[in-house]
């Protein structure tokens, strides 16, 4: 057994389970109520009710010894303060410098970052308000109308989703496109839509070396070098944001448009870096920078608030909680907030890249279960797919509920209709429906007694299904920026109670690898096939059938 399984606060909490497992929420409820006002924590305008989860205040006590004995405070301080954490790339992991909003300096080799993430934030300041006002034009003196991001995972998914999530508060004279898939389809569609002369392309690209993007940036050059006529062009309609500056000036960016971050800001982590220009450009800057400093107060919450009054750190353990001991292997994301409707896709990268590991900080095999699945659809929607299954199925699935207090669009009843919902789900998962309740209602209808004997066990509910909400006053840039920085944290929790890296992704290096490994054999039926024989007669069957 590992040292985590075999130590004292996982052997309590061991021990605390049985304990804990045959209890049920509705008994806990009614016997406590002050359960709310002892399991829900507020932080600015985010409120986190974490009440209707399987635990008591022993429960938390033992899941809190856990953080301790990992010493989560210990490497909460370590990553703010730019220690190399990120052990097998040896990096450093400081996207909370890019939000750092105070005059603190942080050091990386004993430098501080901050006038470069100033100087960098200036840039952006500049580039965005000269593309907004129009006084950026593009090669025929035009203003931009539409910019197009390429880029994917990282690179991608967060500015994908903030730009969704900030559709509201952005100017009706720019449009945001995303292309990430190296399937020509969807820069084909996304084209289609645009006129070459109001259209700036950002290249988004940490190490400027990935293949979908490279392609796709390739062919956007084509595509506008052919309808403005000249390769000139290119100066006025690309910018890009990367690391690798050599690479950018190689693919013949104009050095006034490349945005640089630095290879301590992971990938998933790096929309507070130059990759949320497109966010800059959507909304701008003012915008971005609350957002920024949305996520300084989360990170200031995360260092400061004791352990069991911090909301990722709670929200961690709630996650070991369910996760190891309960067996959970999926965590559902429900955002009653239409605009959030990207925001499970963004978490499924941050979660499960981070946390999808299976062998310790040293190499060694874990026993013990790591991430989570994690999935999830903007409520009510899911409502009528998949909640069956969190109802009724057989499988733990450990839920979290988003909802503003204010709609952004109120219209009728639509508001109250949405949170009747998203309270009401959270509920009935709760509080189920027992045999007797299920008795009376099918009584109440009349049913005959042959048939309601038959059907009495579908309309049981068993209830104690844990969920957490988290309450905001509205989805506003601070707001965001909160949440997003509040996930990222909890991941982090996670990933230092199991002794793992959460900062680096050999499995989307692999992915890389392997590729361009098969790309030749495609290309040239010359070309030999050391494969499996699937793989092999997969490509045979391609080459043949092309
Ligand atoms: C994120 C991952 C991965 C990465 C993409 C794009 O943490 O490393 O999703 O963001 O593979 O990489 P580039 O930004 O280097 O193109």
């Amino acid at each position: 057994m590992s040292k985590l399984t075999l130590s004292t606060a996982w052997q309590a909490l061991s021990a605390h389970y049985t304990a804990i497992e045959p209890l049920h929420m509705r008994q806990l409820f009614a016997d406590d109520p002050s359960r709310f006002d002892k399991f829900s924590v507020k932080s600015g305008d985010l409120l986190f009710d974490y009440s209707k989860n399987r635990i008591t205040e022993k429960t938390r006590k033992l899941l809190v010894a856990l953080a301790e004995q990992a010493d989560v405070p210990g490497f909460i301080e370590r990553q703010f303060s730019g220690d190399k954490i990120n052990n097998t790339e040896q990096r450093a992991v400081l996207h909370t410098a890019l939000r750092n909003r105070s005059d603190r300096p942080v050091f990386v080799d004993g430098i501080d970052v901050m006038p470069d993430v100033r100087r960098v934030l200036g840039l952006m300041r500049k580039f965005s308000e000269a593309v907004r006002s129009g006084s950026h034009v593009g090669h025929t003196g035009r203003a931009i109308t539409d910019i197009v991001n390429i880029g994917i995972g990282g690179s991608d998914l967060g500015p994908l989703m903030v730009c969704e999530a900030l559709k509201s508060y952005a100017a009706p004279a720019l449009r945001a496109h995303f292309v990430s898939n190296v399937d020509a389809t969807q820069l084909t569609e996304t084209l289609k839509k645009l006129d070459a002369e109001t259209t700036l392309f950002i290249v988004s690209s940490k190490t400027f070396t990935t293949q979908e993007t490279l392609t796709n940036a390739r062919s956007a050059r084509a595509w506008l070098v052919e309808r403005l006529g000249s390769d000139v062009a290119v100066a006025k309609h690309f910018a890009a944001v990367s690391t690798n500056l050599k690479a950018t000036a190689a693919f013949g960016i104009n050095p006034d448009n490349v945005f640089e971050f630095w290879d301590w800001v992971g990938g998933r982590y790096s929309l507070w870096s130059a990759i949320g220009l497109p966010i800059a450009l959507f909304v701008g800057m003012d915008k971005f920078e609350e957002l920024l400093a949305g996520a300084y107060a989360m990170d200031e919450h995360f260092r400061t608030a004791p352990l069991d009054q911090n909301i990722p750190v709670l929200m961690g353990m709630l996650g070991i909680w369910y996760g190891n001991f309960f067996g959970a292997s999926s965590n559902a994301v429900l955002p009653y907030d239409q605009y959030l409707h990207r925001f499970p896709a963004y978490l499924q990268q941050l979660d499960m890249e981070s946390n999808g590991k299976g062998v310790d900080r040293d190499g060694s095999s874990v026993d013990y279960d790591t991430g989570m699945a994690v999935w999830g659809e903007a409520g009510t929607n899911g409502q009528h797919a998949f909640y069956q299954l969190i109802h009724q199925g057989t499988r733990m699935i450990p839920a979290d509920f988003l909802a503003p207090v204010h709609s952004q669009n109120p219209t009728g009843e639509h508001h109250a209709i949405l949170l009747a919902n998203c309270f009401a789900q959270t509920e009935a998962l709760m509080i189920g429906k027992t045999s007797d309740e299920a008795r009376a209602e099918l009584v109440a209808q009349g049913l005959p007694s042959e048939k309601l004997e038959a059907l009495l066990p579908h309309k049981v509910f068993p209830g104690n299904k844990p969920t957490n909400t988290l309450l905001f006053d509205r989805l506003d840039p601070h707001t965001l920026g909160m949440l997003i920085a509040l996930y990222e944290q909890k991941v982090f929790v996670q990933g230092i109670v199991w002794n793992i890296n959460s900062f680096d992704q050999w499995g989307v290096e692999l992915g890389k690898q392997l590729a361009s490994r098969i790309l030749p054999e495609l290309l040239d039926d010359a070309v030999k096939l050391p494969h499996d024989q699937s793989t092999r007669s997969l490509i045979d069957y391609y080459r043949q059938q092309r």
